[in-house]
């Protein structure tokens, strides 16, 4: 090793001691205050580093790292990496890694929430009650629609989808299908309580929606006029994967025209600007992007990415090979920048 230790930016405020665990390997630059980085922000902050530990709003690219030339090591707090162009940090030789298995549950715990909340209304119940307006009530008053016994769906069925599957088959006793780019195993599927079906007809027989699937270019609008037209009127639709997926405005079109009964939405396509139109209506239940949020999960999430960071600056028992990287193989075709213990690396240019 060099006398030189590595360079490491923190681009949000994480935990307490996050910065203080990184300060014992690494000379870390934190940032003290939620910012919003843009373009400019990220590359005078990349250039000088190692390595960095990001959330997923900051948005790294070709741009981002053109002058960042000692960056080896990108850690994302957070499953899904949209946020970063892979074959960008490919070229450059740049190792990213993200956090996941230990958001499963605590994010399929959320969509369950969410598409009792909404199939229920929960929170415009709640709403109603608080305007004072219990004295109006009816038989009919809040009628929603039931979990037990319904049809769920699932779009998208990596962990976090088969773990809702779960939920719904063995806790609610729901009929679950799911289409996927690819078809579990016979076994997975029995475990999971899940059966495989077309885009169109999961669509078109479920009570109840729930999209998980990564966000890619192709999946932009997958949810779009199209194909709330083919759902049930009567159905619920639960977004926790990401914005882009759901044509906001024919999801607000469709919901205040009665093509669809309810929705909740946990993720934007402008975040953390949210449409107006999705404000002003009743039967949707909107919350802001806290899928992975309980204290034990997040503090996990922090772990697991300062632990990739550690490996991927050639520091820690992973180091050089960070276990969750999402580009390995860099790591196997020795094209990464990553540093390897006890190697000379960090007076390394390229
Ligand atoms: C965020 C998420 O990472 O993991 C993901 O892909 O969307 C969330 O867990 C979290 O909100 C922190 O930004």
């Amino acid at each position: 090793m060099t006398d030189r230790r590595p360079r490491v930016w923190v681009s949000q405020p994480l935990f307490d001691d996050t910065v203080a665990q990184l300060a014992l390997h690494c000379d870390v630059v934190s940032t003290d205050a939620v910012t919003k980085h843009d373009s400019a922000s990220l590359s005078a902050n990349l250039a000088d580093m190692d390595g960095v530990l990001i959330t997923l709003n900051e948005r790294i690219g070709a741009a981002e790292i053109a002058n960042a030339s000692a960056l080896k090591m990108i850690a994302n707090v957070g499953v899904g990496y949209n946020n970063l162009d892979v074959p960008a940090l490919n070229a450059a030789g740049i190792v990213a890694s993200n956090t996941p298995d230990v958001l499963t549950e605590t994010t399929a715990d959320l969509g369950f929430s969410l598409l009792m909340a909404a199939a229920r209304r929960i929170v415009e119940s709640d709403r109603w009650l608080r305007d004072g307006k219990w004295g109006q009530w009816s038989f009919t008053t809040m009628l929603g629609a039931d979990l037990h016994g319904s049809t769920l769906g699932i779009l998208g069925m990596g962990r976090i989808g088969q773990a809702i599957a779960r939920r719904g088959h063995h806790g609610f006793g729901m009929k679950v299908l799911y289409h996927n780019r690819s078809q579990l195993p016979a076994e997975q599927e029995q475990a999971v309580g899940a059966s495989y079906v077309g885009f169109d007809e999961l669509l078109a027989s479920v009570d109840h929606l729930v999209l998980v699937l990564p966000y890619t270019a192709q999946n932009h609008h997958i949810i779009n006029a199209a194909a709330l037209a083919k759902m049930k009127p009567t159905a619920t639709l639960i977004n926790i994967a990401r914005g882009g997926i759901v044509d906001e405005l024919a999801l607000v079109d469709a919901l205040a025209n009665g093509r669809l009964a309810s929705a909740a939405l946990d993720v934007y396509e402008n975040e953390p600007n949210v449409r107006p139109e999705l404000l002003a209506l009743d039967n949707i239940v909107l919350t802001p992007h806290i899928g992975s949020a309980s204290l034990a999960t997040r503090r996990a999430m922090v772990q697991v990415a300062l632990d990739n960071l550690l490996a991927g600056l050639g520091i820690g028992p992973d180091a050089g090979k960070p276990v969750n990287a999402i580009n390995a193989e860099l790591l196997s075709n020795g094209t990464a920048r990553i540093a390897v213990a006890g190697k000379k690396i960090y007076d390394k240019k390229r």
